[in-house]
């Protein structure tokens, strides 16, 4: 069970993600577990707010399990991020506050799950960025979308497309972060200080202005259902095939256009 769970006593639902092995990558496993996990404390009253991080120093979600990606074909890569789309919509609109912490690797799916939630915070040692382009594929998991909401689509295509990872003190500058603190301890200080002050408003409050600040980025426009058809299409070809197999085998991509 790659997913630790511990509530205290305020109703802080503190949900970590475990996969010291694969620096926290999200294989489909992760995902239909991270699933179950919102699911509960969407339906336990006594949950008040989630703060999402990932295990140890290093890393909080070094992206989907390119392993696992490597060896789909277009219809299952598709479906797969479909998948993740729908469960960080989830999350976007969980009527109770998400607070993303970030300790370190944050690039593809796991920049995308940081941007999913309600706000980031991060370690100084922090990492972002959406690097799939190098793997011959484009961001998935509504990466695309997000990202450019957050931080403009000029910037947000610079990223995506030079598939830069920056440090946590330009992520803040360009509002992807909210705020950079020194280390794990201060990290998880933050993350509680301002979840308790958020609790203790009123959630009915809480779980509307939520809503009405989603409201206006929802799977209505044709984002998200372009991004996960692209997704797909770059699953079938021969680039995907190289990027995914460089990065196994520790070495550099040479793409070929087809
Ligand atoms: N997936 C699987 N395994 C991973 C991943 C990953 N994303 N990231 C790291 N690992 C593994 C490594 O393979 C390595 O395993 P092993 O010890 O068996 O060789 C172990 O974790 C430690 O990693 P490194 O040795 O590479 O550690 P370094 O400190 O040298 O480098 C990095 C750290 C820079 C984070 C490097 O690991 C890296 O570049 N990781 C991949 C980052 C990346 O490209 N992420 C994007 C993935 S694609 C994606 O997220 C698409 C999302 C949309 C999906 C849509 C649905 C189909």
């Amino acid at each position: 069970m790659p997913i630790l769970q511990a509530a205290n006593t305020s109703g802080i639902l503190l949900v970590t993600l475990s996969r010291p092995d694969a620096l926290n990558a999200l294989n489909i496993e992760t995902l239909d577990n991270l699933h179950k996990v919102m699911q509960e404390a969407y339906q336990n009253s006594s949950i008040r707010g989630i703060i999402l991080t990932g295990d140890g120093e290093k890393s909080f979600v070094a992206g989907a399990d390119i392993k696992e990606l490597s060896v789909l074909n277009p219809e299952e890569a598709f479906i797969l991020a479909q998948k993740g789309q729908s469960l960080f919509s989830y999350i976007e609109n969980f009527p109770k506050p998400v607070i993303a912490a970030v300790n370190g690797f944050a690039l593809g799916g796991g920049c995308e799950l940081a941007m999913a939630c309600h706000m980031r915070i991060a370690t100084e040692n922090a990492k972002f960025g959406q690097p799939e382009l190098k793997l011959g594929i484009i961001p998935g998991y509504g990466g695309t979308q997000r990202l450019a909401q957050l931080i403009g689509r000029g910037k947000a295509l610079e990223l995506i497309l030079t598939a830069d990872i920056i440090g946590s003190q330009e992520a803040k500058s360009l509002g992807l972060v909210n705020h950079v603190v020194a280390n794990r301890e201060e990290l998880m200080a933050l993350a509680y200080k301002i979840m308790d002050k958020i609790v203790a408003r009123a959630p009915i409050a809480i779980a509307r202005a939520i809503a009405s600040v989603s409201a206006g980025y929802g799977f209505e426009g044709a984002g998200y259902a372009a991004e996960a058809e692209n997704f797909g299409a770059c699953a079938g070809t021969e680039d995907f095939k190289i990027g995914t197999i460089a990065f196994i085998n520790k070495e550099e991509p040479k793409f070929t256009g087809k």
